[in-house]
């Protein structure tokens, strides 16, 4: 194992049926992550690897401000202002209480100590596992997640799930700047688009996040 797991927790990012192949947000070959997060989160359970495990949910009412729906006019995918910052607009996706918003068959989720639900309030998206995206009084709103590792002396959180490119990225930003060392399980994640790959890579770059593949943890 060249991976030090002590103080590390592992952070699985919205594995819901919406964001896998036939949901309404499906990531790019999506699936093929489930065997291998699976198989990370019992390697846990049995060898206590991680300190902690928490999953996010993605959690959205009907109607909500990142649904192209509630904007006449629009398509998903379509890009918009809103307060003041670039937001893109989402096909109808894990809206409370459905299919799609439920956690993903072929994990154990009884092994997670904690599970988050986001982007709950109407008017704000939600992407990253710590803060929510701008409001509109221009403050991002916290989860409490930054708390809940601090005290239980996590250092270093490992993140896996969907979309790689969204939700996962927006995760390993904010542990890095809430002061965590951030490490993204790249073939772990899936993204939303395909060509973002780049991209991604280059944010983690720019911030100091690591990229590592599970074969080495
Ligand atoms: C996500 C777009 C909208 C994600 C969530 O989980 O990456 N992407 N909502
Ligand atoms: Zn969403």
């Amino acid at each position: 194992m060249s991976h030090q797991l002590k103080n590390s927790a592992l952070l699985l990012v919205d594995i819901q049926p919406d964001f896998l192949p036939g949901g309404a947000l499906a990531c790019f070959q999506a699936d093929r992550i489930l065997p291998g997060v699976s198989h990370l989160v019992e390697q846990s359970l049995a060898q206590g690897s991680f300190n902690c495990m928490v999953a996010t949910q993605d959690w959205h009412p009907a109607g909500h401000i990142s649904f192209a729906s509630s904007h006449p006019g629009t398509q998903p995918f379509n890009n918009i202002t809103l307060y003041d910052q670039p937001q893109t607009l989402w096909p109808d996706h894990c809206v409370v209480g459905t299919h799609g918003a439920s956690l993903a068959e072929g994990v154990n989720w009884n092994a997670m100590n904690l599970i988050i639900r986001k982007g709950s309030d109407p008017a704000v998206d939600s992407y990253s596992a710590f803060q929510e995206n701008f409001g509109p009084d221009g403050q991002r709103p916290t989860t409490g997640l930054a708390g809940y590792f601090r005290e239980r002396q996590v250092e270093h959180v490992y993140i896996t799930g969907l979309a790689r490119d969204v939700c996962v990225l927006w995760s390993a930003q904010d542990a890095q700047q809430l002061g965590f060392k951030a490490h993204i399980i790249w073939d772990l994640c899936a993204p939303v688009t395909p060509e973002s790959d780049a991209n991604t890579r280059q944010r983690c770059k720019e911030l100091g996040i690591a990229i590592v593949q599970s074969s080495e943890l």
